[in-house]
């Protein structure tokens, strides 16, 4: 080593502190997180404010004094969001149009549906049971009648049984879905058991073969059955906490990674919601239903500086979750996670470094309480800039001798992202915006598998028999197969609401007497006139693409401005559509819809989602078979996965991710990030 190297070697480290050290401000902007408990909306699709909560609950108070006593319980509380015609009109500086709260409710047993107007202070609509089904379960109910059980005798009984300690005992709320009358009239819920001796991975320790059905307002046991006791699995190698493994890794160790921004984040996040990044300005706000909602998508056309519009409105409108066991206890199990329990308040706040990048920044959630009081959730939306490495785009030249052509451009992109733990599942979400106009939405699971209690403790055990409801993926323990659907609400507006037509791309095969070839693809396209013309399931050997163009603006060439959906790995629900959850889930009934703009058409399961029966879905609106040819159309997509764990999945399961893409056709007249500069080593910091 020459001598001068150590003072070299030191500068250098000097450099690099400097440099990391004022690097990584979360806004370039501004040095100050904004206050997400502030007082004012900035923007007319800006969640409920604190204040406003407070008022919405006071004027539900002075409406109907049960909101006062308790008596009358809220379930939810959201902006009713103004007309879509205001908010696209709307500019900074205009007065925010008047702010308007959609109340969830529950007094004497009753749905309630109310629109409190916060200008006024009136209570403009009131609906007692609009359709059938129940609000979003409160924390309180969950709490409440997880606690039930030991309100009775034979529940007692059972748990001495099977001598586990009391102390130890832990039950949870499996929901309980509606499979006729014995659930009408009342809500009720199911309640099973789990141990948590030495663990707090208690999922892999259930107290399989009891199981409970609870009234949830009464708060009494309605049905308890023992089928007798079947072992309940160890607590060994369920620990999933680093600092508490006991076992060595046999692994190299992989050293930090992080991404350097020398000139900080590209992004801007105006007044807490409004996000700005290169060639796209959209609105991000959390949900107390849907966790993340995209708002007013518009990209700025870079050969002409307009702001394009795309998506008027993106969110997770409901999951579907169904369990393939038809036991006792078992069969009821088919989540509808958005609208029994909300996505928003399980996104619990993200880990740094870990859940998302350094350079990241975080927006916080504010719910309302059952009583009306906001509820802060910290650090539940994290937004940043990705570079994986990859190339947006590229092109090497050997033919044009001298010319020494190696054009090569970085894929950077701008990801929000959220995950939710719902009960033992974890999912994450993410929106994830690409400068040349596509969007590409992933949602990834991982977290603890919903598990069954076997006497098995090893396939040999099974003799002649078959599996249980699944593969065996620890002693004891089956991973029950079931389905995961997750269905997007996709308010696509290509250049303005109207004129919007949703296109079927087809591939039809042409076959050929006189040529060489026998066969060849040939494309044509058919504009879906109804509601009905775009139910569609996916098949391979009927390939189609999905186009949503704007029939009035079309670019020089006078090829329709347009977007593509593009589907990614995918499976369909293959469950019978008279079988009671797929009646309530049949939005998964079809891959992809197109729906005529109904603002009231939100939630793919229907609004009141607990213990619904299924009128009130994705299905019955677009059976109505609306025109939807060159008008304000949604588009409705569902991805999913069919899961047969594996022994991998235990304790905790690997991440497994499925996405789809939003990607531009015709939008912009050539490649619309061709003039980005490429990377330059002279811009990053030297060490
Ligand atoms: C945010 O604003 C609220 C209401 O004005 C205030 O009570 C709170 O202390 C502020 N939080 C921070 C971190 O400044
Ligand atoms: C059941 O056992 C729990 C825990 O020991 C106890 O708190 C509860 O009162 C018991 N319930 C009944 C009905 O005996
Ligand atoms: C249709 O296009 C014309 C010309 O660009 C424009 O002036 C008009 O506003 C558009 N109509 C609608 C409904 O968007
Ligand atoms: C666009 O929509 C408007 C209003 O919905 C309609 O009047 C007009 O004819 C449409 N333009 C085209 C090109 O279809
Ligand atoms: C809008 O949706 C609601 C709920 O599905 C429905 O009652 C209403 O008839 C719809 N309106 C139109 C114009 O389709
Ligand atoms: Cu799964």
């Amino acid at each position: 080593m020459a001598e001068t190297s150590l003072p070299l070697l030191f500068l250098c480290f000097l450099f690099l502190f400097i440099t990391c050290s004022s690097i990584f401000l979360p806004v370039s902007s501004s040095k100050t997180r904004f206050n997400y408990s502030l007082e004012e909306p900035h923007h007319p699709l800006d969640p409920l404010t604190a204040p406003e909560m407070k008022r919405a609950r006071a004027i539900l108070s002075g409406h109907d004094p049960g909101f006062g006593s308790g008596s009358a319980i809220i379930h939810a509380m959201a902006l009713d969001e103004p007309d879509k015609q205001r908010v696209v009109r709307w500019k900074k500086g205009d007065p925010i149009p008047p702010r308007r709260a959609e109340v969830l409710a529950m007094s004497n047993g009753k749905s309630r549906v109310l629109t409190v107007d916060l200008d006024s202070g009136r209570v403009v609509s009131d609906l007692t049971s609009p359709t059938s089904g129940y609000p979003v379960l409160t924390m309180d109910d969950i709490i409440a009648s997880s606690q039930v059980p030991f309100k009775s005798v034979e529940f007692n009984r059972s748990i001495e049984a099977r001598g586990v300690p009391f102390s130890d005992l832990i039950c949870i709320t499996p929901f309980a879905g509606w499979f006729g009358p014995d659930e009408e009239g009342r809500r009720v819920i199911n309640i099973q058991c789990f141990s948590r001796q030495d663990t707090v991975n208690f999922y892999m320790r259930p107290i399989e073969g009891l199981y409970l059905t609870v009234d949830l307002d009464k708060l009494e046991v309605i049905r308890i059955v023992d089928k007798g006791p079947v072992p309940i699995p160890s607590s060994t190698g369920t620990e999933y906490r680093y600092g508490f493994l006991d076992k060595p890794v046999h692994m190299d160790r992989i050293n930090s990674i992080s991404m350097d921004q020398p000139d900080g984040p590209s992004f801007k996040v105006e007044d807490g919601y409004l996000v700005k990044w290169a060639n796209w300005v959209f609105h991000i706000k959390p949900d107390q239903r849907a966790g993340l909602i995209i708002s007013h998508a518009t990209i700025r056309d870079s050969e002409t500086g307009e702001a394009r519009s795309v998506m008027y409105k993106g969110f997770v409108s409901e999951l579907f979750v169904p369990y393939m066991d038809p036991d006792e206890g078992w069969y009821s199990k088919a989540y509808m996670d958005a609208g029994e329990f909300g996505l928003g308040p399980s996104s619990m706040p993200l880990v740094p470094l870990n859940d998302c990048p350094r350079n990241a920044y975080y927006i916080d959630g504010l719910f309302a309480s059952p009583q009306g009081n906001p509820i802060l959730q910290p650090n539940m939306i994290c937004l940043f800039e990705r570079y994986a490495g990859d190339i947006s785009w590229r092109h090497s030249e050997i033919l044009l001798p001298g010319t020494n052509i190696r054009e090569s451009r970085p894929k950077v992109t701008l990801v929000a992202r959220m995950a939710s733990s719902v009960g033992n599942y974890d999912y994450i979400f993410d929106w994830e915006f690409q400068m040349d106009g596509l969007i590409r939405v992933t949602v990834a699971a991982s977290g603890m598998l919903m598990v069954k209690g076997t006497p098995y403790e090893n396939v040999q055990d099974l003799g002649d028999k078959e599996d249980d409801s699944g593969p065996l993926i620890s002693e004891n323990v089956i991973g029950v197969v079931h389905d995961h659907f997750v269905s997007f609400h996709l308010d696509m507006d290509i250049d303005g609401s109207e004129n919007n037509s949703f296109v079927k791309v087809h591939l039809e095969k042409q076959r050929l007497r006189e040529s060489k070839r026998k066969s060849y693809l040939k494309v044509k396209k058919y504009v879906a006139k109804t509601e009905k013309d775009a139910q569609i399931k996916l098949n391979l050997y009927d390939p189609y693409e999905f186009h949503l163009v704007n029939t009035n603006r079309s670019s020089r060439l006078g090829n329709q401005a347009g977007y593509k959906l593009v589907p990614g790995g995918n499976a369909a629900s293959l469950l019978d559509l008279d079988d009671p959850p797929q009646i309530r889930g049949a939005f998964t009934n079809n891959q992809i819809w197109v729906t005529r703009y109904n603002r009231s058409e939100q939630w793919a399961g229907g609004l009141l989602m607990y213990q619904s029966r299924g009128e009130d879905t994705l299905q019955v609106w677009s059976d109505r078979d609306r025109a939807i040819e060159n008008r304000d159309i949604v588009l409705w997509y569902t991805l999913g996965f069919h899961h047969i764990p594996c022994q991998e999945d235990f304790p905790v399961m690997p991440t497994v991710a499925a996405s789809f893409e939003l990607k531009p056709v015709n939008f912009f007249e050539s490649n619309p990030v061709l003039g980005i500069p490429p990377f330059l080593k002279k811009d990053l910091p030297v060490c």
